[in-house]
């Protein structure tokens, strides 16, 4: 199975947003295999968003996501990179699809609710870099035979 880091970032957790945000991750079918808080430190998310440190928004951002504390989590599941990116949403709050995270919950472009992983390698990443392995479970649900079919469950897919 694949998977992928969630942060519910600080506005989400001021605007009680938390439960309404891994509800819809469970309801889904996702399988939650790590879940923290942690007040984030603003070092590790200078490293987490490099990618934007020339951007103008940058210090805010870092400022922002290391404000109050977040919750974290890991998802598992067939193709849960696309599936939680699909359901956050595009990343302005105004301009997401409703029906998405953001689309229902954000107007902003910043104070946008949640991070996910974009790509498989993104994901391991990240997960290396917020959870230790001891903190990542293994362990069997009982619905998980209703939530794929035979198929999607005994016989792997060839990977693209
Ligand atoms: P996403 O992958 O959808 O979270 O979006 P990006 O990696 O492009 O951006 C990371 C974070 O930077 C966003 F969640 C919010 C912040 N951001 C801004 O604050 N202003 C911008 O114009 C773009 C992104």
């Amino acid at each position: 199975m694949d998977r992928t880091l969630v942060i519910i970032k600080p506005d989400a957790v001021n605007r009680d947003l938390v439960g309404e945000i891994i509800h819809r991750f469970e309801r889904k079918g996702l399988k939650i295999v790590a879940l923290k808080m942690q007040l984030l430190k603003p070092y590790v998310l200078k490293e987490h968003y490099a990618q934007h440190k020339e951007k103008e928004f940058y210090g805010e951002l870092i400022r922002y996501m290391s404000s109050i504390p977040c919750l974290l989590m890991v998802l598992e599941g067939k193709d849960v990179v696309s599936v939680v990116r699909k359901m956050v949403g595009s990343t302005f709050g105004r301009e997401a699809e409703p029906g998405t995270i953001r689309g229902d919950y954000s107007v902003s472009n910043q104070a946008n609710l949640v991070h996910a992983s974009d790509s498989d390698e993104k994901a391991e990443e990240e997960i290396k870099r917020f959870f230790k392995e001891e903190e990542l479970y293994q362990y069997n649900k009982m619905n998980f035979d209703w939530i794929y079919s035979r198929d999607e469950k005994y016989i792997e897919k060839e990977k693209k």
